[in-house]
Protein backbone atom coordinates (compact mmCIF):
# COMPACT_ATOMS: atom_id res chain seq x y z
CA UNK A 1 0.00 0.00 0.00
CA UNK A 2 3.04 2.39 0.00
CA UNK A 3 2.07 4.09 -3.32
CA UNK A 4 -1.31 4.87 -2.64
CA UNK A 5 -2.68 7.10 -0.68
CA UNK A 6 -5.33 5.93 1.85
CA UNK A 7 -9.05 7.08 2.49
CA UNK A 8 -10.10 6.79 5.74
CA UNK A 9 -11.76 8.22 8.60
CA UNK A 10 -10.29 11.98 10.30
CA UNK A 11 -11.62 14.73 12.62
CA UNK A 12 -11.19 17.82 10.45
CA UNK A 13 -12.05 21.32 12.13
CA UNK A 14 -12.70 23.67 9.00
CA UNK A 15 -12.57 26.67 10.55
CA UNK A 16 -12.03 28.15 14.17
CA UNK A 17 -14.75 27.68 16.56
CA UNK A 18 -16.52 25.20 14.51
CA UNK A 19 -17.36 21.42 15.74
CA UNK A 20 -14.70 18.68 14.14
CA UNK A 21 -16.26 17.10 11.16
CA UNK A 22 -15.64 13.64 10.96
CA UNK A 23 -15.15 12.56 7.55
CA UNK A 24 -13.24 10.72 4.73
CA UNK A 25 -9.65 11.62 3.99
CA UNK A 26 -6.98 10.72 1.76
CA UNK A 27 -3.82 10.51 3.24
CA UNK A 28 -0.86 10.22 1.00
CA UNK A 29 1.89 8.10 1.37
CA UNK A 30 4.94 8.74 3.20
CA UNK A 31 7.76 10.89 1.84
CA UNK A 32 11.73 10.08 2.35
CA UNK A 33 12.23 10.74 6.00
CA UNK A 34 8.61 10.49 7.12
CA UNK A 35 6.20 7.41 8.67
CA UNK A 36 2.47 6.46 7.80
CA UNK A 37 0.81 5.26 11.22
CA UNK A 38 -2.70 3.57 11.58
CA UNK A 39 -3.44 5.85 15.30
CA UNK A 40 -5.16 3.68 17.70
CA UNK A 41 -6.18 5.70 20.13
CA UNK A 42 -5.42 9.32 20.94
CA UNK A 43 -5.81 11.58 23.62
CA UNK A 44 -7.71 14.69 23.68
CA UNK A 45 -5.23 17.76 25.22
CA UNK A 46 -6.76 21.49 26.52
CA UNK A 47 -3.87 22.89 23.34
CA UNK A 48 -6.23 20.88 20.73
CA UNK A 49 -9.40 22.99 22.19
CA UNK A 50 -6.93 25.71 22.57
CA UNK A 51 -6.30 26.00 18.57
CA UNK A 52 -9.61 25.18 17.70
CA UNK A 53 -10.91 28.16 19.77
CA UNK A 54 -8.61 30.33 17.46
CA UNK A 55 -6.61 32.05 20.12
CA UNK A 56 -3.66 30.40 19.05
CA UNK A 57 -1.77 32.56 16.59
CA UNK A 58 0.07 29.19 15.12
CA UNK A 59 -3.60 28.12 14.37
CA UNK A 60 -4.68 27.54 10.89
CA UNK A 61 -7.45 25.73 9.34
CA UNK A 62 -8.89 23.67 7.87
CA UNK A 63 -6.40 21.13 10.15
CA UNK A 64 -6.83 17.66 11.53
CA UNK A 65 -5.88 18.31 15.32
CA UNK A 66 -4.81 15.80 18.06
CA UNK A 67 -1.17 15.75 19.32
CA UNK A 68 -1.38 12.53 22.19
CA UNK A 69 -1.65 9.63 19.54
CA UNK A 70 -0.36 6.19 19.31
CA UNK A 71 -0.75 2.97 17.04
CA UNK A 72 1.28 1.37 14.43
CA UNK A 73 3.41 2.04 11.97
CA UNK A 74 1.53 1.05 8.48
CA UNK A 75 4.55 2.46 6.11
CA UNK A 76 7.50 4.07 5.81
CA UNK A 77 9.47 6.73 3.21
CA UNK A 78 12.73 6.04 2.02
CA UNK A 79 15.67 6.50 4.33
CA UNK A 80 13.61 5.87 7.58
CA UNK A 81 15.50 3.80 9.54
CA UNK A 82 14.50 4.40 13.50
CA UNK A 83 11.22 2.55 12.50
CA UNK A 84 10.20 0.13 10.33
CA UNK A 85 6.32 -1.30 9.24
CA UNK A 86 4.53 -3.04 12.33
CA UNK A 87 6.53 -1.44 15.46
CA UNK A 88 4.08 0.25 18.26
CA UNK A 89 4.69 3.81 18.01
CA UNK A 90 3.94 7.16 20.24
CA UNK A 91 3.76 10.08 18.32
CA UNK A 92 6.14 12.95 18.92
CA UNK A 93 5.03 16.93 18.83
CA UNK A 94 8.04 17.00 20.60
CA UNK A 95 10.85 15.90 17.59
CA UNK A 96 14.47 14.78 18.06
CA UNK A 97 16.36 15.22 15.33
CA UNK A 98 19.94 14.59 18.08
CA UNK A 99 21.24 16.51 14.95
CA UNK A 100 20.43 20.55 15.18
CA UNK A 101 22.02 23.02 17.57
CA UNK A 102 18.89 22.39 20.10
CA UNK A 103 19.50 18.61 20.43
CA UNK A 104 23.18 19.01 20.72
CA UNK A 105 23.02 21.50 23.26
CA UNK A 106 22.33 18.95 26.29
CA UNK A 107 20.23 22.13 27.79
CA UNK A 108 16.84 21.35 26.36
CA UNK A 109 14.42 19.25 24.42
CA UNK A 110 13.38 21.51 21.80
CA UNK A 111 14.70 20.22 18.72
CA UNK A 112 14.70 23.18 15.88
CA UNK A 113 15.05 20.73 12.58
CA UNK A 114 11.27 21.42 11.61
CA UNK A 115 10.06 23.38 14.11
CA UNK A 116 9.41 26.61 11.67
CA UNK A 117 7.32 23.78 8.76
CA UNK A 118 5.69 21.99 12.00
CA UNK A 119 4.36 25.52 12.70
CA UNK A 120 3.04 26.24 9.29
CA UNK A 121 1.27 23.14 9.41
CA UNK A 122 3.05 21.17 6.65
CA UNK A 123 5.04 18.60 5.92
CA UNK A 124 9.32 19.55 6.37
CA UNK A 125 8.81 19.95 2.44
CA UNK A 126 6.36 22.21 2.78
CA UNK A 127 3.80 20.07 1.55
CA UNK A 128 -0.16 18.54 3.45
CA UNK A 129 -0.69 14.58 3.16
CA UNK A 130 -4.01 14.79 3.75
CA UNK A 131 -6.78 15.54 1.45
CA UNK A 132 -10.48 15.72 2.07
CA UNK A 133 -13.24 17.52 -0.58
CA UNK A 134 -10.73 18.13 -2.85
CA UNK A 135 -8.91 20.39 -0.78
CA UNK A 136 -5.30 20.24 0.94
CA UNK A 137 -5.59 20.29 5.03
CA UNK A 138 -3.08 21.07 7.15
CA UNK A 139 -0.81 18.65 9.87
CA UNK A 140 -1.05 19.92 13.21
CA UNK A 141 2.13 19.76 15.80
CA UNK A 142 4.00 17.76 13.65
CA UNK A 143 1.41 15.05 14.21
CA UNK A 144 -2.16 15.14 13.30
CA UNK A 145 -3.44 12.35 15.99
CA UNK A 146 -7.19 12.34 15.29
CA UNK A 147 -7.23 10.74 11.69
CA UNK A 148 -7.00 7.15 11.30
CA UNK A 149 -3.70 7.57 9.20
CA UNK A 150 -1.55 10.04 9.78
CA UNK A 151 2.04 10.70 8.28
CA UNK A 152 4.40 12.50 10.62
CA UNK A 153 8.43 13.57 10.34
CA UNK A 154 10.36 10.87 11.28
CA UNK A 155 12.26 12.50 13.96
CA UNK A 156 8.59 12.89 15.27
CA UNK A 157 7.85 9.42 16.02
CA UNK A 158 9.36 6.73 18.67
CA UNK A 159 8.92 2.56 19.16
CA UNK A 160 7.28 1.68 22.15
CA UNK A 161 7.17 -1.91 23.00
CA UNK A 162 3.84 -3.74 22.30
CA UNK A 163 3.44 -4.77 25.90
CA UNK A 164 1.54 -1.20 26.91
CA UNK A 165 -1.58 -0.86 25.05
CA UNK A 166 -2.27 1.98 23.03
CA UNK A 167 -4.86 3.52 24.60
CA UNK A 168 -2.12 3.43 27.79
CA UNK A 169 0.54 4.75 25.80
CA UNK A 170 -1.39 7.77 24.03
CA UNK A 171 -1.43 9.40 26.87
CA UNK A 172 2.58 9.49 27.44
CA UNK A 173 2.58 11.26 23.75
CA UNK A 174 1.36 14.64 26.05
CA UNK A 175 -0.30 15.00 29.32
CA UNK A 176 1.44 12.63 31.67
CA UNK A 177 4.74 13.17 30.35
CA UNK A 178 4.56 17.07 30.04
CA UNK A 179 3.80 17.64 33.92
CA UNK A 180 6.02 14.19 35.00
CA UNK A 181 8.99 15.63 33.01
CA UNK A 182 8.23 19.17 34.36
CA UNK A 183 9.19 17.88 38.11
CA UNK A 184 11.80 15.05 37.44
CA UNK A 185 13.54 16.69 34.32
CA UNK A 186 12.49 20.69 34.40
CA UNK A 187 12.59 21.35 38.07
CA UNK A 188 14.36 17.89 39.69
CA UNK A 189 12.37 18.61 42.21
CA UNK A 190 14.88 17.34 45.30
CA UNK A 191 14.24 15.42 48.37
CA UNK A 192 12.07 16.96 50.76
CA UNK A 193 11.36 19.97 49.07
CA UNK A 194 8.71 21.65 49.22
CA UNK A 195 6.09 21.85 45.51
CA UNK A 196 2.88 23.52 44.87
CA UNK A 197 0.53 22.71 41.56
CA UNK A 198 -1.36 25.14 40.40
CA UNK A 199 -4.46 22.74 38.55
CA UNK A 200 -4.85 19.73 38.76
CA UNK A 201 -5.65 18.01 36.03
CA UNK A 202 -3.99 15.81 33.57
CA UNK A 203 -1.02 17.77 33.87
CA UNK A 204 -0.84 19.06 37.64
CA UNK A 205 -1.91 15.57 38.36
CA UNK A 206 1.35 14.41 36.69
CA UNK A 207 3.41 17.05 37.73
CA UNK A 208 2.33 15.48 41.98
CA UNK A 209 3.02 11.87 40.49
CA UNK A 210 6.32 13.11 39.82
CA UNK A 211 7.13 15.47 42.73
CA UNK A 212 5.98 11.83 44.71
CA UNK A 213 8.95 10.18 42.53
CA UNK A 214 11.54 12.64 43.64
CA UNK A 215 10.17 12.51 47.50
CA UNK A 216 9.42 15.99 47.87
CA UNK A 217 7.70 16.78 51.21
CA UNK A 218 4.54 19.15 51.01
CA UNK A 219 2.71 18.36 47.89
CA UNK A 220 0.25 20.92 47.77
CA UNK A 221 -2.38 21.05 45.00
CA UNK A 222 -3.92 24.37 44.40
CA UNK A 223 -7.46 24.22 42.42
CA UNK A 224 -10.40 26.09 42.02
CA UNK A 225 -12.65 23.18 41.67
CA UNK A 226 -13.26 21.17 45.14
CA UNK A 227 -13.69 17.99 43.26
CA UNK A 228 -10.07 17.71 42.46
CA UNK A 229 -8.98 17.25 45.47
CA UNK A 230 -9.21 13.44 45.96
CA UNK A 231 -7.67 13.01 42.67
CA UNK A 232 -4.92 15.00 43.68
CA UNK A 233 -4.58 13.04 47.26
CA UNK A 234 -4.61 9.66 45.20
CA UNK A 235 -1.75 11.13 43.24
CA UNK A 236 -0.10 11.47 46.36
CA UNK A 237 -0.23 15.41 47.22
CA UNK A 238 -0.39 15.65 51.34
CA UNK A 239 -2.67 19.64 51.06
CA UNK A 240 -5.18 20.82 48.90
CA UNK A 241 -6.48 24.57 48.94
CA UNK A 242 -8.95 25.94 47.20
CA UNK A 243 -7.61 29.60 46.19
CA UNK A 244 -11.34 31.13 45.47
CA UNK A 245 -11.99 30.62 49.10
CA UNK A 246 -9.25 31.92 51.09
CA UNK A 247 -10.53 35.12 52.77
CA UNK A 248 -8.16 38.58 53.63
CA UNK A 249 -5.58 37.18 52.04
CA UNK A 250 -3.58 36.12 48.39
CA UNK A 251 -2.99 32.35 47.74
CA UNK A 252 0.67 33.51 47.38
CA UNK A 253 0.48 34.57 51.45
CA UNK A 254 -1.21 31.63 52.15
CA UNK A 255 1.58 29.17 50.57
CA UNK A 256 4.17 31.06 52.32
CA UNK A 257 2.66 31.37 55.34
CA UNK A 258 2.14 27.26 55.20
CA UNK A 259 5.66 26.58 53.79
CA UNK A 260 7.72 28.68 56.35
CA UNK A 261 8.67 31.31 53.45
CA UNK A 262 7.47 29.93 50.13
CA UNK A 263 7.93 27.15 47.97
CA UNK A 264 10.62 25.45 46.32
CA UNK A 265 9.33 24.78 43.46
CA UNK A 266 5.53 25.59 42.06
CA UNK A 267 3.97 24.65 38.72
CA UNK A 268 1.84 26.76 36.56
CA UNK A 269 -0.57 23.90 35.17
CA UNK A 270 -4.01 26.38 34.08
CA UNK A 271 -2.31 28.67 31.18
CA UNK A 272 -3.86 31.03 32.98
CA UNK A 273 -1.23 34.37 33.37
CA UNK A 274 -2.78 35.50 37.23
CA UNK A 275 -2.24 32.16 38.42
CA UNK A 276 1.58 32.15 36.55
CA UNK A 277 2.07 35.20 38.57
CA UNK A 278 0.74 33.80 41.77
CA UNK A 279 2.78 30.74 41.42
CA UNK A 280 5.87 32.65 40.73
CA UNK A 281 5.70 34.83 44.18
CA UNK A 282 4.87 31.35 46.39
CA UNK A 283 8.38 30.37 45.67
CA UNK A 284 10.49 30.84 48.58
CA UNK A 285 13.08 33.99 48.43
CA UNK A 286 16.57 33.02 47.42
CA UNK A 287 16.13 30.04 45.48
CA UNK A 288 12.44 29.38 44.84
CA UNK A 289 11.98 28.51 40.93
CA UNK A 290 8.26 28.63 39.03
CA UNK A 291 7.33 26.73 36.05
CA UNK A 292 5.16 27.72 33.77
CA UNK A 293 3.58 24.63 31.51
CA UNK A 294 0.37 25.98 30.53
CA UNK A 295 -0.66 27.66 27.42
CA UNK A 296 -1.78 30.83 27.39
CA UNK A 297 -3.68 32.80 24.76
CA UNK A 298 -2.41 34.94 22.18
CA UNK A 299 -1.42 38.48 23.61
CA UNK A 300 -2.03 37.19 26.94
CA UNK A 301 1.48 38.70 28.88
CA UNK A 302 3.02 37.87 32.50
CA UNK A 303 3.74 40.24 34.60
CA UNK A 304 5.39 40.49 38.06
CA UNK A 305 7.27 43.50 40.31
CA UNK A 306 11.40 42.28 39.27
CA UNK A 307 12.36 42.37 42.57
CA UNK A 308 10.87 38.97 42.71
CA UNK A 309 13.82 37.73 40.60
CA UNK A 310 16.42 40.10 42.17
CA UNK A 311 15.44 38.58 45.16
CA UNK A 312 16.25 35.09 43.60
CA UNK A 313 13.15 33.49 42.50
CA UNK A 314 13.62 32.45 39.09
CA UNK A 315 10.94 31.63 36.15
CA UNK A 316 11.03 28.95 33.84
CA UNK A 317 8.76 27.21 31.35
CA UNK A 318 8.92 24.11 29.41
CA UNK A 319 7.59 21.55 26.25
CA UNK A 320 6.89 18.00 26.73
CA UNK A 321 8.31 18.33 30.25
CA UNK A 322 11.91 19.14 29.07
CA UNK A 323 12.15 14.98 28.04
CA UNK A 324 13.69 13.92 24.66
CA UNK A 325 11.06 11.99 23.08
CA UNK A 326 13.23 9.19 21.32
CA UNK A 327 15.59 8.89 23.71
CA UNK A 328 13.46 8.98 27.19
CA UNK A 329 9.91 7.52 26.61
CA UNK A 330 10.97 4.02 26.24
CA UNK A 331 12.22 4.38 30.13
CA UNK A 332 8.90 5.68 30.52
CA UNK A 333 7.07 3.10 28.87
CA UNK A 334 9.35 0.78 31.13
CA UNK A 335 8.59 3.19 34.28
CA UNK A 336 4.47 2.50 33.31
CA UNK A 337 5.02 -1.88 33.11
CA UNK A 338 6.91 -2.55 36.36
CA UNK A 339 4.62 0.05 38.40
CA UNK A 340 6.37 2.97 39.13
CA UNK A 341 4.39 4.83 36.67
CA UNK A 342 1.00 5.59 37.10
CA UNK A 343 -1.36 5.72 33.88
CA UNK A 344 -4.51 3.94 33.41
CA UNK A 345 -5.91 5.80 36.52
CA UNK A 346 -6.16 9.35 34.36
CA UNK A 347 -8.42 8.10 32.07
CA UNK A 348 -11.91 8.80 32.96
CA UNK A 349 -13.97 9.34 30.04
CA UNK A 350 -13.73 6.75 26.35
CA UNK A 351 -15.07 7.59 22.96
CA UNK A 352 -15.01 6.52 19.66
CA UNK A 353 -13.66 9.05 16.49
CA UNK A 354 -17.24 9.45 15.64
CA UNK A 355 -18.10 11.15 19.49
CA UNK A 356 -15.09 13.17 19.08
CA UNK A 357 -16.60 16.28 19.57
CA UNK A 358 -18.49 14.46 22.33
CA UNK A 359 -14.90 14.29 24.08
CA UNK A 360 -14.05 18.00 23.41
CA UNK A 361 -17.38 18.47 25.92
CA UNK A 362 -16.14 16.07 28.38
CA UNK A 363 -12.54 17.40 28.66
CA UNK A 364 -14.05 20.56 29.62
CA UNK A 365 -16.11 19.56 32.27
CA UNK A 366 -14.85 19.11 36.00
CA UNK A 367 -14.60 15.69 36.07
CA UNK A 368 -12.38 14.66 33.01
CA UNK A 369 -8.90 14.15 33.67
CA UNK A 370 -8.50 12.37 30.28
CA UNK A 371 -11.19 10.95 27.51
CA UNK A 372 -9.33 8.14 24.98
CA UNK A 373 -10.74 8.32 21.73
CA UNK A 374 -10.52 5.11 20.20
CA UNK A 375 -10.27 5.21 16.26
P1 LIG B 1 -7.12 20.68 32.75
O1 LIG B 1 -8.21 21.62 32.38
O2 LIG B 1 -7.44 19.23 32.86
O3 LIG B 1 -6.56 21.15 34.16
C1 LIG B 1 -6.51 22.48 34.54
C2 LIG B 1 -6.90 22.56 36.01
O4 LIG B 1 -6.69 23.91 36.43
C3 LIG B 1 -8.37 22.23 36.28
O5 LIG B 1 -8.47 21.27 37.30
C4 LIG B 1 -8.96 23.57 36.73
O6 LIG B 1 -10.00 23.43 37.69
C5 LIG B 1 -7.73 24.27 37.30
N1 LIG B 1 -7.82 25.72 37.33
C6 LIG B 1 -8.37 26.56 36.43
N2 LIG B 1 -8.24 27.83 36.82
C7 LIG B 1 -7.56 27.81 37.98
C8 LIG B 1 -7.14 28.81 38.89
N3 LIG B 1 -7.37 30.11 38.65
N4 LIG B 1 -6.47 28.43 39.99
C9 LIG B 1 -6.24 27.12 40.24
N5 LIG B 1 -6.64 26.12 39.43
C10 LIG B 1 -7.29 26.47 38.31
O7 LIG B 1 -5.91 20.92 31.74
P2 LIG B 1 -4.62 20.03 31.42
O8 LIG B 1 -4.91 19.14 30.28
O9 LIG B 1 -4.08 19.47 32.67
O10 LIG B 1 -3.63 21.16 30.85
C11 LIG B 1 -3.22 22.23 31.67
C12 LIG B 1 -2.53 23.32 30.85
O11 LIG B 1 -1.30 22.83 30.34
C13 LIG B 1 -3.31 23.79 29.62
O12 LIG B 1 -3.10 25.19 29.52
C14 LIG B 1 -2.63 23.08 28.47
O13 LIG B 1 -2.81 23.77 27.25
C15 LIG B 1 -1.21 23.10 28.95
N6 LIG B 1 -0.31 22.08 28.39
C16 LIG B 1 1.00 22.46 28.18
C17 LIG B 1 1.93 21.56 27.72
C18 LIG B 1 3.36 21.94 27.53
O14 LIG B 1 4.12 21.16 26.92
N7 LIG B 1 3.81 23.09 28.00
C19 LIG B 1 1.52 20.25 27.45
C20 LIG B 1 0.19 19.87 27.72
C21 LIG B 1 -0.71 20.81 28.19
N1 LIG C 1 1.29 27.65 19.18
C1 LIG C 1 1.11 28.22 20.48
C2 LIG C 1 2.02 27.61 21.51
C3 LIG C 1 1.50 26.31 21.98
C4 LIG C 1 2.52 25.66 22.87
O1 LIG C 1 3.22 26.31 23.66
N2 LIG C 1 2.63 24.36 22.74
C5 LIG C 1 3.51 23.59 23.56
C6 LIG C 1 2.95 22.24 23.70
S1 LIG C 1 1.35 22.23 24.43
C7 LIG C 1 0.95 20.61 24.38
O2 LIG C 1 -0.30 20.43 24.85
C8 LIG C 1 4.88 23.46 22.90
O3 LIG C 1 5.32 22.41 22.50
N3 LIG C 1 5.57 24.57 22.86
C9 LIG C 1 6.87 24.62 22.27
C10 LIG C 1 6.80 24.86 20.79
O4 LIG C 1 7.84 24.86 20.13
O5 LIG C 1 5.67 25.07 20.29
C11 LIG C 1 1.34 29.71 20.44
O6 LIG C 1 0.88 30.36 21.40
O7 LIG C 1 1.94 30.19 19.47
ZN1 LIG D 1 -1.16 18.48 24.89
Amino acid sequence: SRSIGLLHWAAIAWAAGEPLSVEDVEVAPPKAHEVRIQIHHTGVCHTDAYTLSGKDPEGAFPIVLGHEGAGVVESVGEGVTSVKPGDYVIALYTPECRECKFCKSGKTNLCGKIRATQGKGVMPDGTTRFKARGKDILHFMGTSTFSQYTVVADISVVAVTPKIATDRACLLGCGITTGYGAAVETAKVEEGSNVAVFGVGCVGLSVVQGAVRNKAGMIIAVDVNDGKEAWARKFGATHFVNPSKLQGKTIQEHLIEMTDGGCDYTFDCTGNVGVMRAALEACHKGWGESIVIGVAAAGQEISTRPFQLVTGRVWKGCAFGGIKGRTQLPGLVDDYLTGKLKVDEFITHREPLANINKAFEEMKAGDCVRCVVSM
